[in-house]
């Protein structure tokens, strides 16, 4: 038997079928949960509340090379690690924002490097470079020009060209790994902790690590059950959902969060979400009688049939022609304009709600 399983990097075991990396026979490569994620697309262990983040970060601190940070784009708040230098002392890191092709084509790079540019400044996070990746699920021309560029990247820093991914789960980095070897070794699957303990491969003369993810226990990922992830996480570019509201309106994103909506004449909502996530707009006067009759049933999915459990979060005052974006991370966002009294927004206990610049 061989010692680690291959896809997922976790000690292989015979003993035990319910415990991590059992492998009922001995010639087994891979452990019965990367078997059944890779032939069967199951989840049996679920690891979205796995392994602590600073057990990783320790390990990553002790290899040699340069941290290529993964951050899906779709979930950049949650993805953003804070004091992220303070916990990777010495090494250099180069961020790679990922799922490029789930952003709308009309939001150019460059727009989109100086909008993460600037919320790097804002969090205190320093990075050598930024590359934008994507489009890895299949192989094209574009794909093959990201993996070059990750490639010059990492000659560039010379004696620490090994290449580290690290970032939060599910942010695409074993699919990068995967890409670069030409391979199909590491398992990958739509949800999050796939990855359970640190890989290494020799490519072209260096050793490229994958590495498990960190967990935002903050995050919709982390909460919602395995079953209904694919309900919220968007594999095909997000179609804006275009609202234009004369009065006080109410959204709904599922059952997990609600936005409430004050203006003073007329305002525009635009919802980014997947597109399987049933998004739902009505009078602010009837919210409350919706939610507490159709919670978890016309309002799904949802974390719990009652309202009791959301926290209730207030958007600072938008100022006239300003755009601001309302984050429910993990989620999407909803981007809200025009005249604008108030943003109310009530989420599941446990979700963070961000409210920042407007991204597109
Ligand atoms: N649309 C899109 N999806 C991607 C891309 N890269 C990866 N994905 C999808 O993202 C999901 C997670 O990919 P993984 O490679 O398993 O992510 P990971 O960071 O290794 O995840 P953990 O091991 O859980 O930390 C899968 O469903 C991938 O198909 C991309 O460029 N575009
Ligand atoms: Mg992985």
């Amino acid at each position: 038997m061989s010692e680690y399983c291959k896809g997922c990097g976790v000690k292989l075991q015979s003993e035990d079928p319910k415990a991590l990396g059992y492998a009922p026979s001995a010639e087994s490569e891979y452990c019965q949960r990367c078997y059944k994620m890779r032939h069967y697309g199951d989840v049996t262990i679920n690891m979205q509340k796995g392994i602590a983040v600073e057990q990783t970060l320790g390990k990553i601190n002790d290899l040699d090379g340069t941290v290529f940070w993964t951050v899906d784009l779709f979930n950049l708040e949650s993805n953003l690690v804070p004091h992220l230098n303070r916990r990777l002392p010495g090494k250099n890191i180069v961020l790679v924002l990922t799922k490029r092709d789930v952003l709308p084509s009309t939001l150019t790079d460059d727009k989109l490097r100086r909008y993460v540019s600037r919320r790097l400044a804002e969090e205190d996070i320093h990075v050598e470079d930024i590359l934008i990746a994507g489009y890895m699920t299949k192989k094209s021309p574009k794909s093959e020009k990201i993996l070059e560029e990750i490639e010059e990247t990492a000659d560039s820093f010379g004696e620490h060209k090994n290449v580290i991914f690290m970032g939060m789960a599910n942010s695409g980095k074993s699919t990068l790994v995967n890409r670069l070897l030409d391979s199909t070794d590491l398992t990958i699957s739509r949800n999050p902790g796939t990855t359970l303990d640190v890989i290494s491969r020799e490519w072209k003369g260096r050793t490229l690590y994958d590495t498990p993810g960190l967990e935002n226990d903050k995050s919709v990922l982390s909460q919602l059950p395995t079953d209904q992830l694919k309900t919220v996480i968007p594999v095909k570019p997000l179609k804006p959902c275009i609202f234009q509201i004369y009065e006080d309106q109410s959204f709904a994103a599922g059952g997990l969060a609600r936005m409430d909506v004050v203006t003073s004449g007329k305002a525009s909502v635009v919802g980014y979400f997947s597109l399987s996530l049933p998004l739902h707009r009505g009078k602010l006067a009837d919210a409350d009688r919706l939610w507490n009759e159709h919670l978890g049933e016309m309002l799904a999915p949802a974390l719990d049939s009652s309202m009791d459990t959301m926290a209730v979060w207030h958007a600072p005052k938008l100022k006239t022609g300003q755009k601001m974006d309302v984050v429910i991370q993990g989620l999407g966002w909803f981007t809200v304009s025009g005249d604008i009294r108030s943003v109310t927004v009530y989420a599941h206990k446990g979700i963070q709600v961000t409210f920042r610049k407007a991204m597109i």
